[in-house]
């Protein structure tokens, strides 16, 4: 039984947190304000555009009970909370009452500069621990930032205790992500993470069929958690106390979600009989004794809205130390509003006479009605203690270390950039001021990614020691609490999950740490949602897609990716770096490293300022690296370095390759490829300038950073009425007006810009079909990227020229 007199009697409420009534005050405000937020911009601020705003109202409400319990009893200053998308507007009123938020901002919500429509931790105004919006995606951040938090505390020594918070909408648990997240053994025994499932057994559509909640809790438990049910209201326990109510009791937990639902849109006396329909004998002679308004309120009194059960089941989720916990926290959606329970309630608002009715439900006017409470009272002075108590001291331990620009690993004879980049990486992991922040972590393919030599030196993180089963000299994969590696199932949704929390752990852990995932580069697609996610939340860390392209020739078709450069360089904060030879991947990955770190703004000139992610995709094909040093002893090695930062630089001049006396009045094209397809494009240069061609090699180490620039300069020109200027890095490399040929192990069209960006005519060659088995010449010669092609290409874009 949940009464005010029993709540006393809880073991952790302790003096301070207000009691119970004080907490229903404060509720009823947090409905009204997410309400009337919602309301106001949709009903008061003009409409310029004709367009409704929207925002979710009965989304918000079924929510308010459990947020003012949370922020105003449970939570710790350190504790970190991902909140349901839909439910902004009670976060934002929640905070304006902390004292967090401007009261301007509350009439501000879904316009720009204003309320984000979901929580935005790079946008909204106020704190927002992790962003929501995608269903599913923000529910399962914490879980993963507790990962990273269990890894921080492991290296780094203790941290204060934070609790790893999410509530998330039911509907959510339909997400796949959420039950990868769940089963993966990373994310296992963590007790400081607590979910909370706003059970309002409503969706956007519909009402959630049948009664779902065995099948949650048997998926909960299954994956070792604890499964707490807050289900009924005190009304609700009062008369479950009564022994005669068992048949009722019974009734109650097996009707349909559909016919419960249907109770809300009816008269208390028509109520009655709509709960009865179906239900055994007994029960409506049980329910007798209960007049019909009662009865309504009894049968529609759930424990979600019960601050005091609520309270008290996270205080139980508290007591697991080594599980995570979840409570259903069955609810209203619409809870106190008149659409409450309506099944097509999702986006519907209330009317204006019923704002009128709620404002005046709460005791305010139109005069006071977005004010604070009343300094002094009760409510206020929790406000305000409450507020205080939450106040988190930020502050991040920044990395400071000497950041080399080159590893020095040496790149001559044949190398793979995959294997390049396992080099590097280990080389880099031998500077003791930069070690102890690397994490590394993969999707079940460590090894054939090249991180093994890294896993061997660094191990595997284990949060207790593992027994080593198996002596295996060359996988020494012990697993240990110092393990700098974080090996995942086969899951990418995880992968992009994790590296999104490993990058932000400055802020979330108190410990900035240099995040590398690594990933089949086909496999990037199934974790891009997270992807997306990560970099849109602001993390930042590096990936590297790999094997990628066709040229994982006997994979086949269902391993080939060709999309994947168009990810990287049209996905805000990512950048696609695609480089050919082993020197340039390595001055990239220095560079990569050390902007991730923090530790500098970029070296390279022209670049964006808000690169959060880099993006290596790389290839298992070994390619001679000499033409490399070739350019390197041409150019200069600090030129060419800052060039392959900007993302292009000649590796042939063609001028010079054709050594021909007529130079001047020679024919001229650019051959402009990424990666793999490196030789043959290099042996189309050759033969081009045999026959008297002048073909210029430009080699685009990063496709990213050359279509940012570009970018950049379009807009800065089309922002101030002037002729845009060509970005530094394509002035420098294309020095004269000629066609353009681009090649690409990836779709044709990712660098198929490049002739608009520097105004000449371009043919696009790529990988534009599915792929299939074979070895690398029958591949590129199905795809017309052998030499024989590439040349016509030259032919053709020379022809387009004239
Ligand atoms: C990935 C994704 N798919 C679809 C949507 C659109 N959508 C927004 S809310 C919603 C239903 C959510 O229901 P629930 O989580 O139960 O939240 P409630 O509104 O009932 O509280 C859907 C389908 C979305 N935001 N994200
Ligand atoms: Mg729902």
């Amino acid at each position: 039984m949940n009464t005010k007199s029993d709540v006393n009697k809880l073991p952790q409420l302790s003096v301070g947190h207000g009691d119970i009534d004080v907490l229903r005050s404060i509720q009823d405000r947090v409905l009204w304000l997410s309400t009337r937020i919602v309301d106001y911009a949709n009903n008061d601020r003009p409409n310029l555009d004709g367009l409704k705003v929207g925002g979710h109202q009965a989304s918000s409400a079924s929510l308010v009970s459990v947020l003012t319990a949370l922020y105003f009893h449970f939570l710790d200053s350190e504790d970190r909370i991902s909140i349901k998308p839909h439910a902004s507007p009670v976060l934002h009123a929640i905070q304006y009452l902390l004292g967090n938020l401007d009261e301007s901002y509350l009439k501000r919500l879904r316009e720009a500069g204003g309320l984000q429509s979901y929580p935005s931790r790079t946008k909204d105004p106020d704190t927002v621990d992790f962003s929501t919006g995608s269903v599913g995606l923000g529910a399962v951040a914490p879980l993963f930032a507790a990962v990273t938090r269990q890894y921080v505390d492991s290296h780094f020594g203790p941290r204060e205790k934070s609790r790893f918070i999410s509530v998330i909408g039911d509907a959510e648990l339909d997400e796949g992500n959420i039950w990868e997240a769940l089963a993966d053994p990373a994310t296992t025994k963590l007790g400081n993470v607590m979910w909370i499932v706003d059970f309002n057994r409503q969706s956007l559509d519909r009402i959630i069929p049948g009664v779902r909640i065995e099948q949650w809790r048997a998926q909960f438990e299954a994956a070792g958690w604890h499964v707490r049910e807050v289900k009924y209201g005190s009304k609700l326990s009062k008369v479950f106390e009564d022994e005669a109510s068992g048949s009722f009791k019974q009734w109650f937990d097996q009707i349909p979600n559909e016919q419960y639902q249907s109770l809300f849109g009816l008269q208390p006396k028509d109520a009655r009989e709509r709960f009865l329909d179906g239900a055994p004998q007994g029960v409506g002679a049980f329910l007798e004794r209960y007049g019909d308004h009662e009865l309504f309120e009894i049968l529609t009194d759930l424990g979600g809205h019960d601050i005091s059960s609520l309270i008290e089941a996270f205080h139980e989720c508290d007591q697991e130390l080594n599980k995570s916990s979840v409570v259903f926290a069955y609810t209203i959606k619409g809870w106190h509003l008149p659409i409450a329970g309506d099944k097509r309630n999702h986006s519907a608002q209330v009317s204006k006479e019923q704002i009128d009715n709620l404002r005046k439900s709460v005791g305010l006017l139109e005069s006071n009605e977005w004010s604070r409470f009343e300094p002094g009272s009760v409510e206020d002075s929790l406000c305000l203690a409450r507020g205080k108590a939450l106040k988190r001291d930020g502050g991040s331990a920044h990395i400071s270390a000497d950041f080399p620009q080159s590893t020095g690993t040496a790149s001559s004879g044949f190398s793979s950039s995959q294997e390049t980049f396992g080099r590097v990486l280990n080389e880099i992991s031998r500077n003791e001021a930069i070690r102890p922040y690397l994490v590394t972590t993969a999707p079940d393919v460590a090894t054939s990614t090249n991180l093994g030599g890294f896993i061997n030196r660094h191990g595997i993180f284990n949060r207790d020691m593992k027994r080593e089963w198996s002596n295996n000299s060359i996988q020494k994969w012990t697993e240990s609490p110092n393990g700098q590696h974080i090996e995942l199932g086969i899951s990418e949704m995880n992968l992009f999950t994790l590296l999104g929390q490993l990058g932000m752990s400055g802020d979330l852990s108190g410990q900035s740490l240099i995040p590398i995932g690594t990933v089949y580069d086909p496999f990037v697609l199934r974790g891009l949602d997270a992807f997306i996610y990560s970099v849109y939340s602001g993390s930042k860390f590096i990936v590297a897609g790999t094997p990628s392209g066709i040229t994982l020739a006997p994979e086949g078709g269902a391993h080939q990716s060709t999309i994947t450069p168009s990810v990287g360089v049209e996905l805000p904060g990512v950048v696609l770096m695609e480089p050919a030879f082993g020197q340039a991947l390595d001055w990239l990955l220095c560079d990569a490293i050390a902007h991730v770190a923090g530790a500098k703004k970029n070296t390279a000139p022209d670049l964006h300022p808000n690169e959060l992610a880099f993006y290596f995709r790389l290839t298992t094909r070994s390619i001679e690296q000499q033409q490399f040093n070739d350019a390197k002893k041409r150019i200069g090695e600090a030129t060419l370095r800052s060039q392959v930062l900007a993302g292009a630089y000649r590796l042939v001049d063609g001028r010079i390759a054709i050594n021909q006396v007529d130079n001047d009045r020679a024919p001229v094209v650019y051959l402009a490829a990424s990666g793999a397809v490196m030789p043959e494009v290099l042996a189309a240069g050759k033969q081009l300038a045999g026959e008297g061609v002048v073909a210029h090699v430009i080699d685009i180490t990063s496709l990213g950073r050359v279509f940012g620039s570009w970018q950049r300069t379009l807009k800065q020109g089309i922002r101030t009425a002037t002729t845009p200027s060509l970005p530094g890095v394509l002035r420098t490399t294309f020095t004269e007006r000629a066609p353009i040929v681009s090649i690409h192990d990836g779709s044709s069209h990712a660098m198929a810009w490049l002739g608009s960006a520097l105004g000449m005519p371009q043919v696009a060659m790529g990988v534009d079909n599915f792929g299939q088995s074979g070895n690398i010449p029958d591949l590129y010669s199905i795809h017309d990227l052998n030499s024989e092609s590439i040349i016509n290409g030259a032919l053709a874009a020379m022809s387009l020229n004239s």
